[in-house]
């Protein structure tokens, strides 16, 4: 794993962070230094993904990167559910190309579709699972909850949506402790402070956190009947949305 030091010179101006290939190729090194809990983000959600994925279904991962989540719902899928079908998209080019090498690891059997595509546009269907991890957050707030319509349409009876985002709080004490715990743990991770305010700087305005509290209404505005946050992490939430009430 080639370890992440993109923002360890200083840059002025820093330029808005974009998903190119300098960020690819540190990527997963990046993802799990930034993200808390990131291997149980990924081990949970693939296990949640195996229980309730339905044969002759699809299951979405949208915004799938270099495709841990896949790997990981391969290595979770009961014996007679290895053939299921996955479709991952990514609108960055060099995160699918990576994608495509490590979906060589899967057992035979997967379907696994890669799309180089903008999930806004993407067309779904026949879906009992669709996971954003970490996506919707870098999705223009407008075009959010069309996108969810669109999720909860294309889910059969009993399917789920797995959303996990980094999230603000609308307290600005809490917010405050939040971030400062959060950076906290860049710092533990090996971040320098350099390194934590370039990347702080570069995501501005390309990473847009929202409340829990408007996730949990915009996801039963859309028809979700049932939603749970099975983890959280400071500014960090990860929700299980039902499509049915049942
Ligand atoms: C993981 N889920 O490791 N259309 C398609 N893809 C997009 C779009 C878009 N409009 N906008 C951003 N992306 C992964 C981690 S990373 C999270 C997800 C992070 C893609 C982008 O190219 C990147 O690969 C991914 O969403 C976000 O489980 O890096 O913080």
């Amino acid at each position: 794993m080639t370890k992440d030091a993109l923002f360890s010179r200083p840059q002025k101006p820093v330029p808005p962070f974009e998903f190119n290939a300098s960020v690819v190729q540190v990527f997963d090194d990046m993802i799990s230094r930034s993200v808390p809990c990131y291997r149980e983000l990924i081990c949970r959600q693939a296990q949640l993904a195996a229980h309730y994925y339905r044969s002759g279904t699809r299951i979405y991962d949208l915004g799938c990167s270099t495709g841990n989540l896949e790997l990981a719902i391969g290595a979770s899928m009961k014996e007679g559910d290895q053939s299921f079908t996955l479709i991952g998209v990514d609108n960055s080019e060099p995160m699918i190309r990576v994608c495509r090498e490590h979906m060589e690891k899967l057992p035979q059997g997967a379907h696994i579709d890669l799309s180089c595509s903008d999930i806004r546009e993407v067309e779904m269907s026949n879906a009992s699972v669709v996971i954003l991890n970490l996506t919707l957050q870098f999705i223009p707030p407008d075009d959010r909850r069309k996108l969810l319509s669109r999720i909860h349409r294309a889910l059969v009876p009993g399917g789920i949506l797995l959303l996990t985002e980094k999230t603000v709080h609308a307290h600005l004490g809490l917010s405050q402790m939040q971030q400062n715990f959060y950076y906290r743990l860049k710092a533990e991770n090996g971040y320098s402070e350099m390194e934590i305010s370039q990347k702080r700087e570069a995501l501005e305005n390309v990473l847009i956190p929202e409340t829990v509290e408007s996730h949990l209404e915009r996801l039963t505005r859309v028809g979700f009947k049932a939603v749970d946050i099975w983890l959280k992490w400071f500014n960090f939430a990860s929700f299980i949305a039902l499509k049915d009430a049942l």
